[in-house]
């Protein structure tokens, strides 16, 4: 069967390519799910997309994503910086998680500087803008492809 990845975004991300596109860029969350589609079908890998601005919908993916998913790669948005919950629903996950940052949280105000989804994701990217996305996938698919060794 083809391993699925599941790809996640958080709130506000629907309006990617409209809002402040000086920081998040001018892509769209539509053209995201292409490029990562793309990406995984080169890989042999399935994907499922999902963007929620509702933690409780992106919790209910993770949980599905036990049964369903190799793979999670997720851009929290600013439930990075609060969601205990989220962080939790992830430890409850076995297969590699990548979370991905458009802008570089780091150099931005310090309230973006902690995540508690980093203490169970296995690699982050941030300030790779919409590139980090599908870079994600690649990096999903390495991790599998070593486990399975
Ligand atoms: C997206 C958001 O919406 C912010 O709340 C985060 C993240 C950063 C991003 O860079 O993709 O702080």
């Amino acid at each position: 069967m083809t391993p699925c990845v599941f790809i996640l975004n958080g709130p506000n991300l629907n309006l990617l390519g409209k809002r402040q596109p000086h920081i998040y860029g001018s892509e769209t969350l539509a053209d995201v799910e292409a490029a990562c589609r793309e990406t995984a079908a080169g890989l042999g890998l399935s994907l499922r997309f999902h963007q929620s601005n509702r933690e409780y919908e992106l919790i209910d993916w993770i949980h599905e994503a036990r049964e369903a998913a190799a793979g999670i790669v997720i851009n929290p948005a600013a439930f990075t910086h609060t969601s205990v919950a989220i962080l939790d629903a992830l430890n409850a996950f076995d297969g590699p998680v990548i979370e991905v940052h458009i802008s570089n949280i780091h150099k931005r105000e310090s309230f973006r500087h902690h995540s508690y989804v980093s203490l169970r994701a296995d690699g982050i990217i941030a300030g790779l803008g919409t590139q980090g996305y599908a870079l994600a996938v690649q990096r999903v698919a390495r991790l599998l492809a070593e486990a399975a060794r």
